[in-house]
């Protein structure tokens, strides 16, 4: 019999509403495959939209060293960023929606034009963008102790709970996004520093990747979307009262804090 795509992704729903982390889905079936992975985001993500909530752009995951180290899993994930979780201007995180958030710099494009895979480059990635500004990540694993196998990250929507995108930003080719810095501080602490090339080399090839996995499951990033390239550095645990900085070269700087 095949995986219940539905089934999980009412389980996956189930523990953002209840706050509650759940068992990894990996550890109960042995034959979810990433075609099925997909399938289940897809049908969390219905769920979602089918609550009134809108679709505010994509996100890359584990495009980074820092983060297939950190998380144990050697590829790029692709997931979606719902309306209802970009933070507002005050960055300001109320904990007690979210189960054992972290957070992570990231480097967001805002799309002029749609892009459709296949064979979108990074070049076309550039041409699409309306402009690149500095974001933060909060991740939020549904899963217990925050692990998971590719395929179970996958289902889970890549762990994308919510988004801080900055005020500043660049036209696209204003600055070269490969050496363009991040310094990441928590509580006036460094605790990373990176430069786009972090992201497989090339922030705008990682979105160009999205693009083109998109085509081939008959979907497109669309005009006025954010789009997430992948965090830079590693992820940071966001407690009551932690403050999270990410000061970038050209893009300027992005706070939030945990609100216990
Ligand atoms: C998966 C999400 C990864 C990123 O930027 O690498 C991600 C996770 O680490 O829980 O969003
Ligand atoms: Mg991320």
């Amino acid at each position: 019999m095949g995986v219940d795509h539905a089934r999980w992704a009412s389980y996956l729903l189930a523990a953002v509403d209840d706050r509650a982390e759940v068992q990894a889905i990996t550890k109960q079936i042995d034959d979810l495959t990433i075609d099925d992975a997909y399938a289940v985001q897809a049908a969390l993500l219905e769920l979602q939209l089918g609550r009134g909530d809108e679709l505010a752009g994509a996100k890359l995951g584990l495009t980074s060293a820092a983060k297939q180290e950190q998380m144990g899993v050697d590829e790029p994930v692709y997931g979606w960023v719902p309306a209802s979780t970009v933070l507002g201007a005050d960055g300001v995180v109320p904990l007690n929606e979210l189960i054992h958030p972290r957070c992570e710099p990231e480097i967001v494009f805002v799309l002029a034009e749609d892009l459709a895979g296949p064979n979108v480059s990074a070049d076309d990635v550039l041409d699409a963008t309306e402009k690149i500004v500095g974001g933060i990540e909060v991740i939020d694993s549904r899963y217990e102790a925050f692990s998971f196998t590719l395929t179970d990250v996958i289902a889970d929507n890549t762990s994308a709970a919510r988004v801080a995108i900055g005020a500043d930003g660049i036209a696209p080719r204003e600055a070269d996004l490969s050496t363009l810095g991040c310094v990441f501080e928590i509580d006036g602490q460094v605790t990373g520093t990176a430069t786009g090339a972090a992201l497989l080399g090339d922030p705008a090839a990682c979105v160009a990747m999205l693009a083109n996995h998109l085509g081939s499951h008959g979907q497109k990033l669309q005009a006025g979307w954010i789009v997430m390239a992948g965090a830079c550095t590693d992820a940071r645990p966001l407690g009551a009262g932690t403050s999270a900085l990410a000061r970038y070269s050209h893009l300027g700087s992005v706070a939030i804090s945990g609100k216990g």
